[in-house]
């Protein structure tokens, strides 16, 4: 009977170890960081950057952003065709391809956020929710500060 106890001891710790060795594996599938949001007068428009990387090995889309002191949060880029910047409306998201980083930056890919219902003041934080395909939902903080100054 001793023999059987030990045994059990021994496979409970197995077992331990195994789901312990399980845990440590990363399991972050999405980070989004160095998130900044430009100053805005109440009512006007504003935009959002940020770097969003994909940690998987299959491709997941951003499908949605929004903040609650912006009454309109939509994802757009901006195109340079023949010296004209065009902006696109992407409504259905944006693809972060398998391990990609996607950089949102002015004059390329930005949150635009129409109808700001405050004033964004340099030096504030504001939140910003993005929903993902894979389900995944995550809110990040966002520093309100000048960058270049370049038409969104
Ligand atoms: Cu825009």
């Amino acid at each position: 009977m001793r023999i059987v106890r030990y045994v059990t001891v021994i496979v409970v710790l197995l077992l331990i170890a195994a789901c312990g060795a399980r845990n440590q594996q990363p399991t972050v599938a999405i980070t989004v960081d160095e998130a900044w949001v430009r100053p805005a007068l109440a009512s006007g428009n504003t935009a959002a950057y940020m770097r969003i990387t994909n940690h998987t090995d299959i491709p997941i889309t951003l499908t949605s952003i929004s903040a609650d002191f912006a009454g309109i949060v939509q994802i757009h880029q901006t195109v340079v065709e023949n010296d004209i910047a065009h902006t696109q409306h992407l409504e259905n998201g944006m693809r972060i391809g398998a391990g990609e980083t996607l950089n949102l930056q002015p004059g390329g890919y930005h949150v635009m956020m129409m109808n700001v219902q405050q004033a964004l003041n340099e030096g504030e934080t504001v939140s910003i929710s993005l929903t993902f395909d894979n389900g995944e939902t995550m809110t990040v903080e966002a520093e309100i500060r000048n960058g270049t100054a370049e038409v969104e």
